[in-house]
């Protein structure tokens, strides 16, 4: 998108006011679409907006407008942009941003507050809070803007809050009074901001490239992990080439999936329990040694008891000169953006590199074949009820023929099985609950993923999962967007068997009603629904819904006992710790 002048007041209105100026900065930064949900004070805001040619996507709840924006953060490396109303659903939002946050993906709630003198007084406006206050511990950075003439300096300096460094989310207060502002056109025009180079290049030290590579070098065993950071990047050619011209085997995180094709040959994804305790160097690119790579020690990585750490030496990628050392030492950090620190070190072993030792790589391609042979046995099943398994050998398939298509997951069985079973084939195309394990990002996640890259979403939804989002299946319909939601159906949390010990009436607290028809909920609103019980009506379904590109919701009745409590994180259950 080229540049957008700001909107110049006819010469007998030489006025301008304060959602114009909103309207006319978010242009002119290239913002073009706003996720919100409209109400006193910014409902003329989002109708101007619109009139404005700005894409104005409005939800059934904020926290769904928010994963959209985080999300489309994600997907664009521009800040997605949340519109709400103040107090509650300012609140309704902040779970968005707290996400966007712990993500670091680029995203600016914006949300309209009510008066500063009311509410400072704390004198009971309508829906009084000094959200300013409660957005700053959860976000990157947080500003309120009072004038009119500063509504340009606010969005540049929320911008690039955004993506600068580590990208995170950024909260925008906007007080009713600042709308309705009017002030000379001209001047407004002039006090805007087009931000340049809003995330700029990072260059690594020359001598931390050379100490990470003199690493790897004398390593025995090495190995890359690929995290969301590098997904984010953007880098995509040259970290294939990085990997490629290392010879250095790869794992994948979830959202990083993809940036290799998952069949790539160095991919030791499916050698994973092998490969985490037995490399010597481990190069992180973009993740953090979190709850997610088991802190980077324990039994996972060959230590013994928990808090053992199992030897490997770090390397580490990451824009955040803090990251390093989080969990465990890093021998050699990098600090610097993915794209710079990468071809730093395509250039560094120009000069000569000799690939790993075919020991190494002939040991997990070894454990690769026998894994992958054990799971194409379970995959070749065809139980009656459908299990994870059976379901998701579909879902396979269905990705492996539309590489294209978005891919939204969340749930716990329905993630687990969902991330080891689906491969994806191109860089940022799988997108799901995140560092924090977060149910409710699904549809949310679904409208953005469509609306920006205007590919068919296929969201694998647990059922518990869906129901955090659900309502905005109007919004899927509403804006006809080509998304194939599969409910993952096993009547609950985890599975559908729990009792209640008691007796009593109420059923366990993790069982749903047995044999809902989530397809319905769909159908209510005008999009395709359809009841799956065999893999051969499941692939019919995702099909057909492929071909049509209508909105459609597959409910797929999953065995209820198939799936194992918290999914493949039932070490983190306290009842599991205590045994
Ligand atoms: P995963 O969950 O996939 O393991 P994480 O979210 O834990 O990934 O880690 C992502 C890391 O990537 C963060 O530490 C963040 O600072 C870093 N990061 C994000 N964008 C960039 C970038 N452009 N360049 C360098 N590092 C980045
Ligand atoms: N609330 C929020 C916001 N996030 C969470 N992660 C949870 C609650 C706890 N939780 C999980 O961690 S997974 C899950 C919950 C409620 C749902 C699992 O059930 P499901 O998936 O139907 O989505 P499976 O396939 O039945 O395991
Ligand atoms: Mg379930």
């Amino acid at each position: 998108m080229g540049t957008v002048e700001p909107q110049i007041a006819t010469e007998a209105q030489q006025q301008t006011d304060g959602f114009q100026l909103v309207i006319d900065a978010l242009k002119l930064n290239e913002l073009d679409t706003i996720y919100g949900l409209p109400g006193i004070p910014i409902t003329d805001l989002t109708r101007r907006a619109q009139a404005a040619g700005l894409r104005v996507l409005s939800f059934r709840h904020e926290q769904n407008a928010g994963y959209a924006a985080s999300i489309a953060g994600f997907l664009t490396q521009k800040p997605g942009i949340c519109l709400t109303v103040s107090a509650p659903g300012f609140l309704n939002g902040l779970n968005a941003l707290a996400h966007a946050t712990v993500n670091c993906f680029p995203m600016i709630l914006i949300s309209g507050s009510s008066e500063r003198e009311v509410v400072d007084l704390q004198q009971g406006d309508y829906e009084e809070m000094d959200q300013l206050a409660i957005a700053k511990p959860v976000a990157k950075a947080a500003f309120r803007v009072l004038h009119a003439e500063d509504i340009g300096v606010g969005i540049a300096r929320a911008i690039r809050a955004a993506v600068s460094g580590r990208p995170g989310g950024v909260y925008l207060d906007l007080p009713a009074k600042l709308f309705a502002q009017s002030i000379d056109a001209a001047a407004g025009k002039n006090s805007l901001i087009k931000v340049v180079d809003a995330a700029p290049r990072q260059i690594p030290a020359a001598e931390a490239v050379k100490r990470a590579v003199d690493l790897l070098r004398s390593s025995k065993k090495p190995l890359i992990i690929l995290g969301k950071g590098a997904a984010y990047a953007q880098a995509d050619a040259d970290i294939r080439a990085l990997v490629e011209k290392t010879g250095i085997p790869y794992l994948s995180m979830s959202m990083a999936k993809g940036l290799l094709p998952d069949n790539h040959e160095q991919s030791a994804s499916a050698a994973r329990s092998y490969v985490l305790p037995e490399a010597d160097v481990v190069m992180l690119i973009g993740a953090r040694l979190n709850w997610l790579l088991s802190h980077g020690k324990g039994k996972t990585w060959g230590g013994k008891g928990h808090k053992d750490w199992g030897g490997q030496k770090f390397v580490q990628v990451d824009i955040s000169p803090q990251e390093a050392d989080s969990n465990v030492r890093i021998d050699a950090p990098v600090v610097g953006d993915i794209g710079s620190c990468v071809s730093a070190f395509l250039n560094e072993i120009k000069s000569g590199w000799a690939k790993p030792p075919v020991e190494w790589l002939n040991a997990i391609s070894a454990k690769k074949t026998t894994n992958v042979a054990k799971m194409a046995e379970t995959l070749a099943k065809t139980p009656s009820p459908m299990n994870f398994h059976s379901a998701l050998n579909v879902v396979r398939d269905i990705i492996k023929a539309n590489p294209d298509a978005m891919l939204v997951n969340e749930g716990a069985n329905a993630l687990d099985f969902t991330r080891s079973i689906v491969d994806m084939y191109k860089p940022r195309k799988r997108i799901d609950v995140g560092t924090w394990g977060i149910m409710g990002v699904g549809m949310g996640y679904c409208v953005a993923a469509a609306v920006v890259t205007k590919q068919q979403v296929i969201a694998i939804e647990g059922d518990s999962a869906f129901g955090f989002s659900g309502m905005e299946v109007e919004t899927i319909c509403r804006y006809n967007l080509p998304v194939c939601i599969v409910i993952m159906n096993n009547n609950g949390v985890y599975k559908g068997t729990d009792v209640n010990p008691t007796g009593g009436p109420d059923v366990a607290p993790t069982v749903f009603v047995k044999g809902a028809r989530y397809d319905k909920l769909m159908e209510a609103f005008g999009g395709v629904g359809a009841n799956a019980t065999t893999p051969a009506e499941l692939r019919k379904a995702m099909e057909e819904a492929v071909r049509s590109r209508k909105p459609t919701l597959i409910n797929a009745v999953i065995d209820e006992t198939a799936g194992t409590e918290s999914g493949r994180i039932t070490s983190l259950n306290p009842t599991a710790k205590k045994k």
